[in-house]
């Protein structure tokens, strides 16, 4: 055999591998040849199209190697078993491993199996540029490294360097249906850091990716914002500067006929909203030293723009997207977000030319604060909403600046920010938010319009369905479909052809609700002044790629720096941490078709309750990787991570001490008519922080958290304290009560003798339970969030309570009150109620209490006395309560708990300190949602675990633990202790 033939050493290298391999293609090569003579009696030569053509192919392809090679026998080509860079002319692969593109060359082609197929049904040799998977672009740079991006349907490319486009890659967001090719004019040299932080194993990955996502700049920009408003709230001096300028206004001033003209029906509570918008805000502040260029059409863009679609369309179609264009560039059709390709086109038709200019994020943030600094000189009522763009209630300003016309402020106000700006911006106004949005958009560029009373009803009908807020192509598709023939434009045919029933059985009941309303121009918002997000989060589901375990900590640690970021930008903390991974789908190939994408993945997620509200760097990042070590995947195959931080409670408190809502969309609104009141298992865990205190004691860090965040916890004398009773809460008490809350401000107990403590205590108590009885949700919900959490807590105990009947007689009033009772630290609600001796439900004199407790919640139901295991049956707000089952690193069942718990003991040889303290915080969370069945069950397991191995610093920090949720135990139930034995 030819082989045998080669295997002589000295002249063909046999001692050495690439001796071998050499030897080895050539006899594969020798061997398709005499195949192809060999078949050329049973193989019919079909065609020659492949002549001259020779190809390697390369991992799983369709159809497999096999019959690609007898395919390349019957139309004329040449199939290589191994690659040889001289004879090969095609890679011909569907998913070419990462580590083999890194090793292709300027001139290799990767081409789709289907180009072979193709060409044969049409019997001709299509050109492969349809079918490539990497197109070079390192030709025209002299670059060796990777520089392949995708000339597959993708997302677009902005970035000048590999580092991908983080503004479509972030969070998810929408892809575009794409047309044809890459980008190549996007490309430009960088620096060294930019050009290697090319995957997520970079350790200035995700701050690069950052740097150049302008999503990240909106959002985060957005936050900054609201932020900045709620903070100048707080401040007395700004409050001082703005009657200043309100009064300079008013001086100066010179009044015209309008003004006279103009009435605001203030007795009926006529609401005046502005909308204020900058114009093509990038370009605006692009441009704003150089005026003259305004007049041509400019984009804001990361390409350059300069290979423009000239002789070959489809290879210089930029997918580069457009940030913002000017208003010379709309007059061509061109829209922001548009494609950079499309866009030129645009003006090529119109012989024009598109002027392409950089971001300029430093002036981007020096306009926008100007921007805001202006209007909030005149006025707070403000509800930021991204760097260019707020809603201003004019009411009480106009009001005061009585008999001037709206118009005419808003005219001098515009004109103030292009002084100070050189960007100018347009306005609109209206009796609602809604109204003055699209008045906005009726007044761009650089104009001002107003919807007086009267005029709603015809401005609302003109206007398109889909420049509504919030409206896409699916709701119209919906109601074109359900419409029939008649076409559905605007607003007015959606009033004559549907009823507010019909628009719910084609929408849903809230989204059918929220069209009728926009539809006819309603809208019940208000301003949304503080900032309450529902979580914070950070996702990244590009260029995710890792080998090993230890490189994903390393990105682990990014992401929690970057999540902190956010979260003390947003001055938020939150308790709950929930990781998302994407991972690689069984039958999904490892190369992903879009370049360091996702492809096609299975997503799980895990939750764990934190100890305490945090922001804390550290704690996110080992709370994450632990959440990680739980779940099952292989770390090569993960494509995606995001941190979510739930559960979030603000670090300041805003001026009125109101709950911060979140700003809501008009979507949102329905929900803003019907207040709800919900209530977790943690913010029980909140109230109660344990007074024993050892999980504090333990961890200083957590501690200073814990004291830090969470908020002063309410005591019956707080209800009294004026500064903390809104005074809207004040007149919807009932008068007896208010009238008793008012002559216990005005004479409040001066001595702190034990009597006077406890006169102080009957009293408040005696109040405080009559406030709880006739707070109704409306008025709960004018508290601040941790009066509001804490009162509606001490309701539900005072509920469960009620089921439990005090066996000494009436409780805490006429109880014997120790001096402990009255110190600061015991004076919450929660704590007065359960640490009241009254409250314990079961009697004090149990004999033996560890048997009796054993026996009668675990082997025998029909016991006569009343413990709490029985009773949970009987009352649904237990039973609400143990519906929210406390989890732990997403495990509730028991099962699964035991599980997570053997596999922890069995992992290590001494526990982590925070693990010993979130598990004993679950386990207080099943003593507080009665659950001491599975905490006995728990405890007995765990140390039967540890009865199997000599784990000396796990047990005896076991038996701390069990220490401390024996201490519990006894609390909650009248001093028996869990028999563990
Ligand atoms: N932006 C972006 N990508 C988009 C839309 C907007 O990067 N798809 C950025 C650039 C914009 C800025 O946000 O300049 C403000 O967005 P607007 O929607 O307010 O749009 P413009 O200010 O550009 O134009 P307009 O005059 O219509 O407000
Ligand atoms: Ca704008
Ligand atoms: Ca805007």
């Amino acid at each position: 055999m030819a082989g045998r033939g080669c295997g002589q050493r000295g002249d063909n290298g046999w001692s050495e591998w690439g001796g071998y391999m050499a030897a080895k293609k050539r006899k594969l090569e020798e061997q398709f040849d005499k195949d192809c003579s060999n078949n050329a009696k049973q193989l019919e030569r079909k065609s020659n199209i492949f002549h001259g053509i020779s190809i390697f192919v390369d991992g799983h392809t369709e159809p497999p190697a096999d019959e690609l090679k007898k395919l390349m026998m019957e139309h004329g080509g040449v199939y290589h078993a191994y690659y040889s860079k001289d004879k090969v002319t095609y890679f011909i692969s569907n998913n070419l491993p990462y580590a083999k593109i890194r090793k292709l060359k300027p001139n290799d082609k990767v081409v789709r199996s289907q180009w072979i197929t193709d060409s044969i049904k049409q019997n001709k040799l299509l050109p492969t540029y349809d079918y490539e998977m990497y197109k070079d672009i390192t030709k025209s740079r002299g670059q060796t490294e990777l520089n392949f991006k995708r000339t597959e349907p993708m997302r677009p490319i902005t970035s000048d360097f590999n580092v991908p486009n983080s503004d479509e890659e972030e969070n998810n967001s929408i892809e575009k249906s794409s047309s044809s090719s890459s980008e190549t004019e996007d490309i430009q040299a960088e620096d060294d850091d930019h050009l290697s932080a090319l995957d997520a194993k970079h350790p200035k990955f995700l701050e690069t990716f950052l740097k150049r996502s302008r999503l990240h700049y909106l959002s985060s920009t957005a936050v900054a914002k609201k932020v900045y408003v709620q903070d100048l709230r707080q401040k007395l001096e700004h409050r001082q500067l703005i009657e200043k300028r309100r009064e300079e206004l008013k001086n100066n001033i010179q009044r015209s006929e309008r003004d006279y003209l103009f009435k605001l029906n203030d007795e009926k509570k006529d609401k005046i909203y502005m909308h204020i918008d900058m114009d093509c805000f990038f370009v605006s502040v692009a441009t704003r030293n150089q005026p003259e260029l305004r007049d041509q059409p400019i984009a804001i863009t990361h390409s350059k723009g300069k290979k423009s679609t000239t002789t070959n369309e489809h290879q210089f179609y930029s997918r580069s997207e457009l940030a913002s264009c000017n208003y010379a560039a709309r007059q061509y059709g061109i829209k922001n977000g548009m494609y950079l390709g499309k866009a030129q086109e645009l003006c090529r038709n119109h012989q024009a030319k598109l002027l392409c200019l950089p971001y300029d994020y430093e002036g981007f943030h020096e306009v926008s604060d100007r921007f805001y600094d202006i209007i909030l000189s005149y006025t707070l009522d403000v509800e930021a909403v991204s760097c260019d763009e707020m809603y201003v209630d004019l009411t009480e300003l106009i009001i005061y600046l009585k008999p001037l016309h709206p118009l005419t402020f808003v005219s001098l106000l515009r004109e103030e920010i292009q002084l100070n700006t050189k960007c100018p911006c347009s306005a609109g106004l209206a009796s609602n938010m809604l109204l003055a949005r699209l008045a906005t958009r009726q007044a761009k560029p650089n104009g001002q319009c107003y919807i007086e009373k009267g005029y709603e009803q015809e401005f609302i009908s003109k206007q398109k369905i889909i420049d509504l807020p919030g409206i896409g192509s699916s709701i119209l598709d919906k109601l074109q479909q359900t419409s029939l023939h008649k076409s559905i434009e605007t607003c007015k045919h959606v009033q004559n052809l549907f009823s507010l029933e019909k628009l719910k059985s084609v929408l849903g009941t809230k989204q059918g609700q929220t069209i009728y309303d926009m539809t006819r121009g309603i809208d019940i918002r208000t301003l949304a002044k503080d900032y309450s997000p529902k979580s914070i989060s950070i996702d990244i589901n590009y260029g995710i790629r890792f080998q090993t375990f230890d490189e994903l900590n390393l990105f682990i640690k990014q992401l929690a720096t970057e999540l902190q970021k956010r979260l003390q930008q947003a001055k938020q903390k939150g308790k709950q941490l929930t990781v998302k991974i994407r991972v690689r789908s069984v039958n999904a190939p490892i190369v992903t078709e879009k370049f360091m994408g996702c492809g096609k993945t299975d997503d799980s997620s895990r939750l764990v309750n934190l100890h305490s509200f945090t922001d804390d760097l550290t704690i996110i990042e080992l709370e994450t990787i632990k959440l990680l070590k739980q779940m099952n995947f292989v770390v090569s195959d993960l494509r995606g991570i995001g941190i979510t931080i739930t559960q979030l409670q603000s670090t300041i408190k805003n001026s009125h001490g109101k709950d911060m809502h979140g700003t809501r969309t008009l979507f949102d609104c329905n929900q803003f008519r019907v207040p709800k009141l919900t209530i977790t298992t943690d913010d029980i865990q909140n109230i109660d922080e344990p007074s024993e205190s050892s999980v504090t004691r333990k961890r200083p860090i957590q501690q200073d958290q814990t004291t830090s965040v969470v908020p002063k916890k309410l005591t019956r004398h707080d209800c009294y304290t004026p500064g903390q009773i809104d005074p809207r809460v004040m007149n919807e008490l009932p008068a007896e009560i208010r009238q008793e809350v008012e002559e216990h401000l005005k004479n409040p107990p001066t001595t702190l003798g034990i009597n006077s403590e406890l006169h102080q205590i009957n009293i408040a108590e005696k109040s405080f339970t009559q406030v709880m009885d006739h707070l109704d949700e409306a008025v709960l919900n004018e508290l601040p969030p941790e009066m509001r959490r804490e009162i509606t807590i001490a309701q539900k105990l005072r509920k469960i309570e009620s089921k439990y009947p005090p066996v000494g007689g009436k409780r805490l009033v006429s109880a014997p009150v120790s001096s402990t009772l009255i110190n600061k630290e015991k004076s919450n609600a929660f704590n007065v109620l359960m640490n009241s001796p009254q409250k314990q439900p079961i009697p004090k004199k149990t004999t033996n209490p560890i048997k009796k407790w054993h026996t009668e919640t675990i082997l025998n139901e029909e016991n006569t006395v009343p413990i709490p295991l029985n009773e949970k049956k009987l009352n649904t707000n237990q039973q609400q309560q143990q519906q929210q089952q406390p989890s732990i690193a997403g495990c509730t069942s028991l099962n699964d708990v035991k599980l997570m718990l053997r596999e922890w003991i069995e992992s290590s040889d001494e526990p982590n300190q925070i693990d010993l303290d979130l598990f004993q915080n679950y386990l207080f969370d099943l003593l507080n949602s009665y659950n001491a069945e599975m905490v006995h069950q728990l405890l007995i397991y765990g140390l039967l675990q540890l009865k199997t191995l000599t784990k000396t610093i796990w047990t005896d920090n076991f038996q701390i633990l069990i220490d401390s949720v024996q201490t519990r135990f006894r609390q909650m139930y009248g001093g028996a202790t869990m028999d563990l034995s």
